[in-house]
């Protein structure tokens, strides 16, 4: 009968990580996903809000928005929940056709408690504080009492299950992030009489097995072990338990990827101490304790609010690991970082999500710009209007054949692209598009205007052995012979501007060849090639 071939909608898989082989998709809706996420201020978390945060997210061209959920928002009376703000932002969310990414705020945001509920910050009894190695006390919550992580992990056990109820067959929440920036400032860890006795317990096995280190009997408490590093790696330790624990508890429920993000310690300052950065949260150099004490988050992420390109490429280059997909959780929102997008995508990123877009009236100068409103989002809509056609084309690029991608550096240098033996390429920042100044020193014009400050950037995937596509914005690329081509001459066989339709098939628009290619193939505007490359026997 007619009624019996009537299928219901297939439930569409749930969001999840996949790896293979060293390399990282977020799957949605069964496919992989790029996240050109942006997230919304702090204060943006409230139905009378959102009406001036989605005009930002689509002039951002973003398919994501990452959106903060309080828990002194959803339990402000304890026991008693209300999530009409996860309603609103849901139902929203589908109505502007974006994604969502929610962040906890619990008991860490920023390493404070500001985000818990008054029954929470006003007693400190019931969820004691950390204290200082004087004896004073700290203003972070201690990772080391069950009476905090339960309260916490009930209301975000909640959060799931009102997630799962309203969400579980259409997906628009696709990851969630327990706690935000974690750890402490002003101490490196806990000195309390509990914790000080923990310190001098055996180190837990699965840390020291994730370390490699086989400590001698009697020589197994924290300090034996780790020297100068125990009291940060006793800290990380214990929020990533605690925090696994909740996330643990969550996915139960309903099991969505789960991240954490990472106030930094600096790169190009292995020695600062801890405490001066957020001691105990997922810095370089505690990912492995992050992976050893919390097996149910998925992935450590960076935040970027240093904006020297050597710094950022630097961390870029920690997070972004064969067991660590790189996906920049925060970045500020100056134009100078919208850029690193091309070297989040060449380490394979799987997103990119800058902070603070929505048009609340709020500029967080000077970890962000000064400017509001359109001004402040352009810079890395530029960017999104060249990446949302390929957010299912290019993280499939990504997991399944290779990538490389690079940003302009703070002064300017060229790079090359180490495309293996049969091709490479040299990326050019602040030319003409002839390649002046470089060829012509006679150049009167000196260098292009506005390219004071690095903008640019360039993302190659491979498509067959000798075709690439080719994304880039405010740079040059040159491609040449590789190694194992050296005896041949080499020849950009066919240079193809076009894009991509929403079936992920290429749209062929125009050939571009004579001035477009011979002095150079440009991106003075963001575009995207099909390049073919080619050798002859000489
Ligand atoms: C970020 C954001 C928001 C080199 C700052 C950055 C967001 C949080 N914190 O606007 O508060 O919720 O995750 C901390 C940056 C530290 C300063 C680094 C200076």
């Amino acid at each position: 009968t007619l009624a019996a071939t009537k299928k219901a909608a297939p439930v569409k898989p749930i969001p999840a990580l996949v790896q293979k082989d060293g390399k990282f998709a977020l799957m949605v809706d069964g496919a992989p996903f790029l996240i050109l996420g942006g997230q919304a201020n702090n204060s943006s978390n409230y139905p009378a809000a959102l009406k001036n945060v989605w005009p930002a997210i689509k002039d951002l061209n973003a398919n994501t928005l990452v959106m903060p959920v309080a828990w002194e928002q959803v339990e402000p009376v304890e026991g008693q929940f209300d999530f009409s703000f996860v309603d609103a932002l849901i139902s929203e969310a589908r109505q502007n056709k974006v994604r969502l990414v929610i962040l906890w705020f619990g008991t860490w945001k920023n390493t404070g408690p500001s985000y818990t509920p008054s029954w929470v910050k006003g007693d400190n009894k019931r969820f004691p504080r950390l204290t200082n190695k004087d004896g004073s006390l700290s203003y972070s919550l201690s990772p080391l009492y069950e009476t905090t992580r339960d309260a916490d992990k009930r209301a975000y056990v909640r959060m799931m299950e009102h997630i799962k109820a309203i969400d579980g067959s259409q997906r628009t929440v696709i990851m969630i992030q327990p706690q935000n920036e974690v750890g402490v400032y002003g101490t490196a860890r806990d000195y309390s009489a509990k914790a000080n006795a923990l310190m001098a317990q055996p180190v837990p096995q699965a840390l020291l097995t994730r370390l490699n280190k086989q400590p001698a009997a009697g020589q197994n408490d924290w300090n034996s072990v780790f020297g100068k590093d125990a009291d940060e790696f006793f800290h990380a330790w214990s929020i990533a338990s605690y925090v696994d624990t909740i996330a643990a508890a969550g996915k139960a429920v309903y099991p969505l990827p789960t991240y954490m993000n990472a106030a930094l310690k600096d790169p190009l300052n292995p020695d600062s101490v801890p405490g001066s950065y957020a001691s105990g949260g997922p810095t370089y150099n505690v990912i492995e304790v992050y992976q050893a004490a919390a097996p149910n988050i998925d992935f450590v992420a960076p935040d970027l609010y240093s904006p020297g390109s050597q710094s950022t490429e630097a961390t870029l280059n920690f997070y972004a690991r064969k067991d660590n997909p790189l996906y920049v959780a925060e970045s500020g929102n100056k134009p100078t970082y919208a850029r690193f997008i091309f070297s989040t995508l060449g380490r394979q990123g799987i997103g990119f999500d800058p902070f603070g877009f929505d048009y609340t009236g709020y500029a967080n100068y000077p970890l962000g710009t000064t400017k509001l409103g359109e001004e402040m989002v352009k810079p890395f809509g530029a960017l999104y209007d060249l990446f949302r056609p390929l957010e299912r084309v290019w993280p499939k690029l990504s997991f399944e054949s290779q990538v490389w991608g690079v940003s302009e550096p703070d002064d300017h240098s060229a790079q090359t692209l180490d495309m293996g033996p049969n091709w490479n390429a040299k990326v050019t920042y602040r030319q003409w598009q002839f390649g002046m100044p470089e060829w012509d020193p006679e150049n009167k014009n000196g260098y292009p205007e506005g390219s004071e400050v690095a903008s640019g950037g360039v993302a190659v995937a491979k498509l067959s052995d000798n075709e690439f596509l080719v994304a880039g914005y405010h740079a040059r690329i040159s491609f040449g012979a590789g190694a194992a081509n050296a005896a041949k001459g080499f020849i950009l066989d066919r240079v193809e501007e076009g894009h991509y339709d929403a079936k992920g098939n290429w749209v062929f628009e125009r050939v571009w060849n004579g001035d477009q290619t011979d002095y150079g193939l440009n991106f003075a505007q963001a575009r995207l090639f099909k390049v073919r490359l080619a050798t002859f026997e000489k």
